[in-house]
This record gives structure tokens, C-alpha cells and sequence, in this order.
């Protein structure tokens, strides 16, 4: 921000012209020159799409980590800086890494390199008598230094150089979320020039579209420029980049491929490789991309790159901009438009980076600051499409942008919570396909991890440990505090077993992920010790990620153990698995301790012994792994585990990383504490959000864009107690509001709709035969349920707020509410003030029999009468009844109202918030 301050003070003069826009008008004056099919879309990505579904800004980026906006296709990805005088696209090809075999260094997967015999027994047994050791010694007897290790490169950048323009007005930056397109307008010199940005996934190709407003505006060089630590050939032939090579490193070829293509003007070639366009009315770019990175082992090589990019060019050049930009839109929006997000928001004419800073200052309205949130939800869901696509590697720790040759932790596939968190929102927001590549990565360690479990434990399953890398690294290194997490896989499979839950692909569960859970469940057969201190059976050595002192059976390492088990048991049930190994996983399950115990704060304990300390304030939550993403914990069935869970969370506090805090968002959620989930929303986007809106660790992480989008999901809709939790954490800020299409399992697809904090309206798409369980406040009150294909009602079971629908698959039910209460009362009032609250009782559809309503506030207040009787009401009839409501003197701040309506054997109930301002002493 500092940097961007500068930039503005000694930019270009025409930085400052820019500030003031008016770029709306400019839309319709572009159409001409691009013909008609891409003219309509041209029109609304040049403004924030009616559902504020836009990022844009008023300057070009000049720092790539903070500014760049990106597009991707989930193997490519571009950061678009948006320069007037000269563009700048940072581009990368998912493969391409550094490290693994042919490494400079050599490469060893991380095995030990000598066969150390006895050494994890050694650990063992200090653990087992001194309960404790000291990381430095665990890694001296179990760790060793990386090699050929590697990191994720930048592939290179694509330079299109113009002359600079003596002014510019009317500047935009910006990337349209639903279309996934970016683009860039200005007016240079008079003529108006627009770009547009998309990376397909249905072509595999990236696509950049130049143009000017008059014939012949476009005219720019376009070169590519990458990094040193490599081999170069750059020629260019007919308009045809093309840029190979090998990295010095591991030899690991690599080729990309530029077609330049242009309407009106010429194209020269130029020796350097680079080409040249003169006087043209259009420019088009095609940029394919590749290297001989196969995911086999041990050889990790395929064929040379050079036929496949060759071939997508050519096709996608075939295929021409306009069938390229149509396939792609629709490609996109058939997994994009799945989820729409309504929370009564109003997108302010703000460039997104002063949305953000008037967010973190206090200077937007509520139902602005609500537009930032459902964008970001939104940008999360369109970071894992553009960065997690079929057929390449999962996305990293930077989803797959990165600019550097050494990125932060090598950008690689951090497995101690990070990889797993990039894929918390894919079933819940309805892009279950996104999970593929994880898979086939997870599927392509089990070789490596197989020899590495053999090597370092003598064990029958596999294991990978804290990091990994696309070439198989399972083994170890040498950080103390991180070097040892066997647990790993266990929790990774954990994606497989959400997958067939929420998709109930049975083919899936029987072909891999019961695969891959008895695998991993052999290794912690194999692996459990028995605890002298009680006989259970625990992990050891065991380390809380990444902090403490190793010790046996820390309560993570326990309930991911848990997990695995448990789940391999309900798979292996499903898919009529033998009774042997049944057997064995019941009896280890029996003895298994399962991490859960209260210490003597009222914590959960995050080791066996009661070692907590209540200042400490680590990022990692790892000892509620049980609350989220576990479901050892809930509040229903878990009250004291769920209130240690609480307790050991305000200890933590509301601070840490960019990911620690999307995390914490979750357990708030699974808290069912709607408004301290939304505190750690708004503290991640206050102090962990860069400007394009990635999230910062610091620096730059995708992970918690994921997490938090996950954990705004989960405080509208759970599922993992094997109910619908309608609306479980809904926060006071969002009490009216609506949402469609996310997903629980069961193949369950919900829709809600709700006011004044309580749901109207759910509708449920059942994919299966079968009992749905959904629990809503709406179930404790008055309701009727309808198939909405034969439009009659569906009888239900109820009990309290929760009810079963024996559900047909491909039906839809529709629950509605017979009774609405509304709410109305100031916004804001003075402390110790005098005002009256209306509350509204509606009757839809049917007569509401005799009721009596009263209102809750919060202690201190006072309100008169207690309680208003109301009599039966006429279906469409409504009735309004008066408190009168003193609110506390000298305590302000937000306060929550709460009319309950209650008949007999049904209640229902509205919330409010009132907003209490402290008046200057003597005022009053
Ligand atoms: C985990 C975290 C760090 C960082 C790294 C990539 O090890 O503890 O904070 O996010 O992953």
C-alpha cells in the first residue's frame, strides 16, 4: 500500500487523472469494433456485473504479489499487471518445478540415505519414560537435510510494449468472476483501447485480446522474458513464439507457444524471437504452455512438450476468438453459477482496493461491507476453478500464480494442513470436480510413500510427511518443528471419504477412496503403540504441528488416527469389505485413545499431558481437528468437549495467519457462533487480505482465500453430524439474506431463503432415494413441506427443529414457514434511551392458532409488556404489537433483540440488532 502511495505521488501524471472515472459511458462507444459476438459481453465486464461479482481498480498493478490479477485454467495461469505503455503477463505452467530426479543436488525422496535401524524405536522409548523430547534431538536421530527438493517456477512473462502515450484518462483494471475474464480499458491519447484476459480450460489455452477503438490503434512488440536458470531458444515464425528449453537444475524440458494473430496492420517476426504489430485494428495472443513432467514414478518424465503445445495452438488459432471466448464462459459459468450468495448487499462504485481499505478503516455501510464478503466468498470459489482443473497437479500453496524461481515454502504442497485446506470449499460450494487433481496426486504418492513407509517404519501402508513436492518427496528433512508429520495421508483421505459423502459416487468410493482409507489405515495399524501411562493405543512419536515439545499421542495426531479409522470402517462396511480386516480396524478403534481431554483450564488438550499454556497464541488450532474439519466434536452430542473447544479457542485469540484465521472461521462455525465467525472473517479481510484480494500469511498463500470461503459455506449450511444443519452459524450482520445451490452430504443440493435471522424458505434437490434429516429453526415452528414437482405436500417426521424427509431422488422439497415474525425498531439509539419495537405476526397460507410473542434483550435493558397474547389469525392476516424497550445506560455497541413467538407445541422467532451509541455525559 505504502509502495502503491509512491507510485501514485511520482507515477506518470496521468496515475492522478485516472482517480477521477467515468468509465460506464465507455462501454457502448467499444462496440463497433468488436463486431457483435463478443460485443454483449464486452458491455457488462466494463462495469461491476449487477451482483458486484467484479474486482477493478483505477491503476495498473505494479507489484505482482499484491496487485496482479489472475486468471488461470488450472495448469496455466496468468497475473495480469494491466500497464498502458507496456503489458505485463506473468505467466506459469503448473508442472513446471526445480528438484526431484536429476536434481543438481541429486534427489532421494526424502528416505534416509542410510538405513538407521532402531531410530524411531530410540524416540520411542525416551517418550515413553521422559513423556517429552526436545525437537532438536528428535530430528537429529530422524531427520536430514533436503535434496533436490525443488520449488515451483515462473515460466516466464509476456512483454507487449507500446509507444507511451503523452495522457490517459479513464483507466480500469479488472476480472469479471462470473465470465472469468479480466480486461483492462483506457483512453490513450482520445482513442479508447480495451484488452480482454481468459484462460480456458475447455482449450487449454490462455487467450489475450488487444484493441483500439479507431482502425489501427494497435501497435506493440510482444516478446517473452524468463529467468536465467534455464536453457532459452526463442524463435519467432509467422507470428508463432515459440520458447523451450530445460531447467538447468533437473533438465525438466519445458516449451511454450505464442501465436500472435491480427485484424488489419502487419506482423513482422523479429530475430530476437519476439514480433512485431503495426497499425493493427486487433491484436490476439493464443499462449500454450508445457513441460515432460509426467506424474510416474520413479521417473517423473513423459513425452516432450513441444507436440502437445504445438497441437492446442494450432486448434484454439482453428477455433477463433469468439468460439474460444464462448466455450470458455460457458465452460466456467457451468461451475461458477452453481452457488449464488445473497446477504442483502449493495456494491459501492469503489476500485476494490479502497473497498478494502474503507472495510479494515470503518468507512463502508453495513450492506457494503456485505458486498466485500460475498465477493470474496465468490473470488475463493473462482480461485479454485481457475486453479484446480483435471488433468494437472492440485493447486498449490499459490493455487498455481507465482513469479518467482525460490517462491515462498517452494509454493510446493504443504500436507500439515494447507493443501488440505485449499479443498474445504469444493464440496460444500458445489465444484466437487475441482477435487480431481488432488486426487490423482494423492493417488500418485502412494508409490513413493509406499517405499519411504517400508524404508523408515517397516510397515505395509504409506506415508508422506510435512511437505511434498510433485515428484514424490514422502520423506523427511531437517527443521525441527517441522520435519515430522506422518499423519498426513490420514488426513488427506479424509477428501476422499467427504467426496463419496457428498456425491455418493459409489464407483469412487469402491475404486479409490476405500482404496486409499485401507491403505492408510494398514500403515496406522501397523504403526499405533501401546501408551504405558493407560494402554491405549497412540501415535508415537507424535508432533502438534509445529510447535512443543514430541511426546506420544499429541491429541492431533489421535483424532486424525481417529479419523481414518472410523471412516475406513463406515467405507468398509458400504463396500462389503472382508471380516478380518473389519475386525482388526474395530479392535484398534476400541483401543484407540481418542485425543479428547479437558485440562485443567477447561481446555481441550492439545498433548496427552496437560501442557497448555492460556497465553499461547500459535496459529496452529491443531488440537480441534475434532471440531473442524474433524466430527469427533459437535455441540450436539459433545457439550463438554464442544466447551473446551471454546475455551482453548479464546485462548488462542482472534489473531495468527492468513490461514489460521479462515480456520478459525470454521471452528466458530462448527461453535455454531455465527457472529465470532464473522468477527474472523472481517479480521482476514481487514489484516490478512492483499490488495487483488489474495489472502497474506504474510506473504501471499492461497490457502486461507479457500479456508474462508469454505467457512462462509459452513455458517449457512453443515452437514457433517449426518444432518442438514440449515443456517447453523448465521451471523447478526447477515440476518436477511438468501443462497443457492450448496451442497451437503447425501447428494443433497440446498437453497434457503431467510429474514430477521431465521429461514422462510428451503428447498432441497435430492440426488438419492432416501431419509434427509434437516434440522432450521423453521421446523420448530409452523411449516408445511411440498414436492415441488406434484406441488402437494409431503407428510414429515419432526422432532424439536429437526424433521425427516423420505426423499425420491431428482425431487425437489420445498419447506416454507406459515408464520412470519418481523422485527422493527431504530438502528441506532442513545444508552438509557426510551423506544418502542414493533413486532409484525403474519400468517401464511393457513390460520395461526392462539400464540403469545415476547421479546428478549440483553441484560440491563428493560421491556414492557413481557409478553402480548394474540389470537388465532386468518391465514393472509397480520397482527402488530408494541414493547416499550429502555436500553442500558453507558454500554454501547451492538445489541441483539429477539421477538419469540410461541404456540403450543411451535414457536417461531425474529432477531435485530440495534445499534447503542454512549451520549456525551450530561447529554442524555
Ligand atoms: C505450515 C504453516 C506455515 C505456512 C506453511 C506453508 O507449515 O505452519 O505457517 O503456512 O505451512
Amino acid at each position: 500500500m505504502i509502495e502503491r502511495e509512491r507510485a501514485r505521488l511520482t507515477g506518470p501524471p496521468w496515475y492522478r487523472a485516472t482517480v477521477v472515472t467515468a468509465t460506464l459511458t465507455v462501454a457502448a462507444a467499444v462496440l463497433p469494433a468488436f463486431g457483435t459476438a463478443t460485443g454483449a459481453a464486452e458491455t457488462s465486464d466494463l462495469r461491476p456485473s449487477p451482483e458486484g461479482l467484479t474486482l477493478w481498480y483505477d491503476e495498473p498493478a505494479s507489484d505482482w504479489e499484491s496487485e496482479v490479477l489472475p486468471v488461470g485454467n488450472g495448469a496455466l495461469g496468468v497475473g495480469v499487471f494491466g500497464g498502458v505503455a507496456t503489458e505485463r503477463l506473468q505467466f506459469n505452467e503448473k508442472t513446471l518445478w526445480t528438484g526431484g530426479p536429476g536434481a543438481a543436488d541429486g534427489y532421494d525422496f526424502g528416505n534416509w540415505r542410510e538405513p538407521r535401524p532402531g531410530a524411531i524405536e530410540e524416540v520411542r522409548q525416551r517418550l515413553d519414560t521422559e513423556l517429552r523430547a526436545d525437537p532438536e534431538w528428535v530430528v537429529s536421530k530422524l531427520g536430514q537435510p533436503k535434496r533436490g527438493y525443488g520449488a515451483y517456477q515462473t515460466f516466464g512473462e509476456i512483454r507487449v510494449s507500446g509507444a507511451e502515450p503523452e495522457e490517459v484518462a479513464d483507466y480500469r483494471r479488472y476480472l469479471n468472476l462470473a465470465d472469468a475474464v479480466a480486461g483492462v480499458s483506457y483512453e490513450a491519447d482520445g482513442v479508447h483501447h480495451t484488452r480482454e484476459y481468459f484462460a480456458s480450460a475447455a482449450d487449454d489455452v490462455v487467450v489475450a485480446r488487444f484493441s483500439g477503438e479507431v482502425p489501427g490503434a494497435v501497435d506493440v512488440t510482444v516478446g517473452v522474458t524468463a529467468p536465467d536458470n534455464r536453457s532459452k531458444n526463442l524463435t519467432a515464425r509467422g507470428g508463432r513464439i515459440t520458447f523451450s528449453g530445460a531447467l538447468d537444475d533437473n533438465g525438466l524440458r519445458y516449451e511454450a507457444q505464442i501465436q500472435v494473430l491480427t485484424d488489419g496492420g502487419s506482423r513482422v517476426d523479429n530475430p530476437d524471437g519476439s514480433v512485431t504489430v503495426t497499425d493493427a485494428d486487433t491484436m490476439t495472443l493464443v499462449l500454450a504452455a508445457g513441460t515432460d513432467y509426467s506424474a510416474e514414478y520413479p521417473v517423473y518424465r513423459g513425452e516432450d512438450p513441444h507436440a502437445a503445445v504445438t497441437e492446442r495452438v494450432d486448434a484454439a488459432v482453428a477455433k477463433g476468438y469468439d468460439a474460444l471466448r464462448a466455450a470458455h464462459v460457458a465452460d466456467h459459468r457451468g461451475l461458477f453459477d452453481r452457488v449464488s450468495l445473497d446477504l442483502g448487499q449493495r456494491m459501492p462504485d469503489l476500485p476494490t482496493d479502497e473497498l478494502l481499505a474503507r472495510y479494515r478503516d470503518g468507512g463502508l455501510a453495513a450492506e457494503e461491507r456485505r458486498a466485500l464478503e460475498v465477493l470474496y466468498f465468490q473470488y475463493g470459489r473462482y480461485l479454485l476453478i481457475a486453479s484446480s482443473r483435471s488433468g494437472s497437479l492440485p493447486a498449490n500453496l499459490q493455487g498455481v500464480w507465482n513469479d518467482s524461481t525460490s517462491p515462498p515454502w517452494s509454493a510446493d504442497y504443504h500436507v500439515n494442513i494447507n493443501l488440505q485446506m485449499n479443498y474445504w470449499p469444493a464440496e460444500v460450494t458445489n465444484l466437487s470436480e475441482t477435487t480431481e487433481p488432488l486426487f490423482d496426486y494423492v493417488d500418485s504418492l502412494v508409490a513413493p510413500g509406499t517405499v519411504t513407509a517400508k524404508e523408515m517404519f517397516g510397515n505395509r501402508g504409506w506415508v508422506v510427511h510435512n511437505e511434498t513436492t510433485p515428484f514424490g518427496y514422502t520423506g523427511v528433512h531437517d527443521w525441527a518443528t517441522s520435519f515430522w508429520f506422518p499423519e498426513a495421508g490420514a488426513w488427506l483421505a479424509q477428501s476422499y471419504w467427504e467426496h463419496y459423502l457428498f456425491t455418493r459416487d459409489e464407483t469412487f468410493l469402491a475404486e479409490r477412496a476405500y482404496p486409499m482409507l485401507k491403505s492408510l489405515s494398514r500403515f496406522w495399524i501397523d504403526e499405533l503403540v501401546t501408551d504405558s501411562r493407560d494402554g491405549r493405543l497412540v501415535v508415537s512419536p507424535s508432533y502438534s504441528p509445529e510447535q512443543g515439545d514430541f511426546s506420544a499421542g499429541a491429541s492431533m495426531s489421535q483424532q486424525i488416527v481417529w479419523d481414518l479409522l472410523t471412516n475406513t470402517a463406515e467405507a468398509a462396511e458400504l463396500v462389503g469389505e472382508d471380516e478380518e480386516f473389519r475386525a482388526e480396524l474395530a479392535a484398534t478403534l476400541a483401543d484407540l485413545d481418542p485425543g479428547l481431554r479437558i485440562g485443567s483450564w477447561g481446555q481441550l488438550q492439545e498433548w496427552k499431558e496437560d501442557w497448555d499454556d492460556p497465553n499461547n497464541q500459535h496459529r496452529h488450532v491443531s488440537h480441534l481437528f475434532a471440531l473442524h474439519p474433524g466430527r469427533q466434536i459437535d455441540p450436539y452430542s459433545e457439550p463438554e468437549y464442544t466447551a473446551a473447544a471454546e475455551k482453548s479457542l479464546l485462548a488462542r485469540g482472534d489473531g495468527g495467519t492468513g490461514w489460521s484465521k479462515a480456520w478459525k472461521i470454521n471452528f466458530w462455525a462448527r461453535l455454531l457462533d455465527g457472529d465470532h465467525a464473522h468477527k474472523m472473517l472481517s479480521e482476514l479481510l481487514s489484516h490478512s487480505t492483499l490488495p487483488n484480494l489474495w489472502d497474506t500469511h504474510p506473504p501471499f498463500q492461497i490457502d486461507g482465500n479457500f479456508g474462508a470461503t469454505a467457512g462462509i459455506a459452513e455458517m449457512l449450511v453443515q452437514s457433517h453430524r449426518g444432518v442438514v444443519d440449515v443456517l447453523p452459524a448465521l451471523p447478526t450482520e447477515w440476518s436477511t439474506g438468501s443462497v443457492s445451490g450448496l451442497r451437503a452430504r447425501g447428494d443433497v443440493t440446498v437453497d434457503v431463503e431467510w429474514a430477521n435471522g431465521t429461514a422462510n424458505r428451503i428447498t432441497l434437490e435430492a440426488g438419492r432415494d432416501g431419509p434427509i434429516r434437516i434440522h432450521s429453526g423453521l421446523f420448530g415452528g409452523r411449516f408445511r413441506v411440498t414436492d415441488a414437482e406434484t406441488g402437494r405436500t409431503v407428510d414429515v417426521e419432526r422432532d424439536g427443529e429437526e424433521i425427516v424427509i423420505d426423499a425420491d431422488a431428482g425431487h425437489t422439497y420445498v419447506a416454507t414457514t406459515l408464520v412470519e415474525v418481523a422485527l422493527s425498531a431504530p438502528d441506532r439509539v442513545e444508552d438509557g434511551a426510551l423506544f418502542t419495537v414493533e413486532a409484525t405476526v403474519a400468517a401464511v397460507d393457513r390460520t395461526v392458532p392462539a400464540s403469545r410473542i415476547g421479546l428478549a434483550v440483553p441484560e440491563g435493558w428493560t421491556v414492557v409488556p413481557a409478553e402480548h397474547a394474540l389470537r388465532p389469525l386468518r391465514a393472509g392476516s397480520s397482527t402488530t404489537v408494541a414493547f416499550a424497550v429502555t436500553s442500558k445506560v453507558g454500554e454501547s455497541g451492538g445489541a441483539r433483540l429477539r421477538a419469540v413467538l410461541r404456540g403450543d407445541g411451535w414457536r417461531a422467532s425474529a432477531t435485530r440488532v440495534v445499534t447503542v451509541d454512549v451520549s456525551p455525559a450530561g447529554v442524555r
